[in-house]
């Protein structure tokens, strides 16, 4: 890989920023930041709406002048190819991605399709529009620490930790990581990567474990605690994966990559405790009464036992640092979904509701 340099710095001028899965969990709170910090950049979402994208996670800046929105398959070439020629879109942060584990192990294929195929269309579009010229062009790709696979007797996962991913989903994010470094080296393509913790926060599709174990908890539903509870997962406020890529997006180094995460580890019991401790506050319930919904199901399979990042590059070469506690995050985090229970509602009725009966009947 070529030497490290220093990218540009953006800010002052105009950017044309092509910002794929932005209606999903994590992309709509980078797509709101970076719309409302950044007026003179010109932000094109791009989403194909699949069920776990949702346009109504950015009414708030839906009419903005610098926000376009665009719906797109990243798996259709051509789309993804006239798309770059009508727009030159001079950077890509790109987020858009299957997301959820258990669907992997059901639906390998989508995987395939969306996390490889998709953003091997994405790089093949940025390497024809920018050939000849690289200068100030950027593709920003986002991805997570489950490439590096599972934990088992201590450690933290470095930048430096070989891949050794362990679910159709971690290996098709592995597969898109490394044809973005291929495309780097090969194509000159200048790229930056950050592996990210779990998030959890406002916006968070309720397959994921925080917004399903609070909805369950708000409508008396068991909660299905995979295996023992003893899964550790190292947990990040979704905003402060947003301020992490806007650092990156500015002033990370080109072919770098940057683990991101918040020193802050759980199991899955006692994270589920806190939210069950929490939510009696916030519902009136007797303390330990929301507990009682928690039932121990068949463990999923090939389950990573622990995932811990060390977030120290990050830190100390760009200033990056969460800004909230946990305890702070995910109370803030439980009362949006209190307060946002329309929200809920609408994206756990129809389809969803006959994929969790699937899901969770077998169990
Ligand atoms: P999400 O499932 O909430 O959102 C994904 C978005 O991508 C959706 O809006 C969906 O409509 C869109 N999309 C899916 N397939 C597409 C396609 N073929 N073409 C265009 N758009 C498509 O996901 P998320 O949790 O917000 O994750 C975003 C990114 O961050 C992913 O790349 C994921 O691997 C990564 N990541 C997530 C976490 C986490 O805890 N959620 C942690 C680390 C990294
Ligand atoms: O019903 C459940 N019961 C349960 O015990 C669900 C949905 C999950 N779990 C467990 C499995 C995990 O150990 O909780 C933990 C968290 O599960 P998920 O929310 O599904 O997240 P995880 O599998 O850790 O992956 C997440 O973090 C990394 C995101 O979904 C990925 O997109 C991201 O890359």
């Amino acid at each position: 890989m070529p030497e490290a340099s220093c990218q540009k710095q953006f800010i002052m001028t105009t950017r044309k920023i092509l910002i794929t899965g932005g209606a999903g969990f994590i992309g709509s709170h980078v797509v709101r930041l970076f719309v409302n910090n950044y007026p003179n950049y010109e932000i094109y979402n791009l989403d194909k709406l699949t069920y776990a994208g949702n346009l109504k996670n950015l009414t708030d800046i839906e009419n903005a002048p610098n926000y376009h929105f665009v719906r797109l398959d990243l798996v259709d070439a051509t789309a993804v190819n006239n798309l770059f020629n009508e727009h030159q879109f001079d950077s890509v942060i790109h987020l858009a991605a299957e997301s959820h584990v258990d669907r992997s192990i059901t639906n390998p294929m989508d995987f395939v399709m969306t996390n490889v195929v998709g953003t091997v269309n994405l790089l093949n579009a940025a390497k024809e529009i920018w050939k000849g010229n690289m200068e100030g062009k950027l593709f920003y790709h986002v991805s997570t620490d489950e490439v590096y696979g599972s934990l088992h007797d201590g450690g933290f996962f470095l930048e430096s930790t070989s891949y050794d991913p362990q679910s159709p989903y971690s290996a098709s994010k592995a597969a898109s990581d490394h044809f973005v470094r291929a495309y780097h080296n090969t194509y000159k393509i200048p790229v930056v990567l950050t592996n990210c913790s779990n998030n959890y926060g406002p916006n968070q599709f309720p397959e994921k474990l925080v917004p399903l174990f609070i909805n369950n908890i708000r409508n008396n539903k068991p909660l299905p605690v995979y295996g023992k509870g003893e899964n550790v997962r190292d947990w990040l406020y979704v905003v402060d994966h947003a301020r992490a890529i806007d650092v990156v997006y500015h002033k990370g180094k080109i072919g770098e990559t940057y683990n991101i995460g918040g020193f802050n580890e759980w199991t899955n019991i006692d994270l589920i405790k806190v939210i069950c401790k929490t939510m009696d506050k916030i519902l009136g319930r007797h303390e330990g009464e929301s507990e009682k919904l928690i039932t121990y199901v068949t463990d999923r399979a090939g389950h990573d036992l622990r995932y811990a990042i060390d977030a120290n590059k990050i830190m100390k070469e760009l200033g990056w640092e969460p800004s909230l506690q946990f305890e702070e995050g995910i109370e803030k985090t439980i009362n949006w979904y209190m307060d946002n229970q329309q929200w809920m509602d609408e994206v756990t009725s129809g389809d969803y509701a006959k994929y969790y009966d699937k899901m969770y009947a077998s169990r």
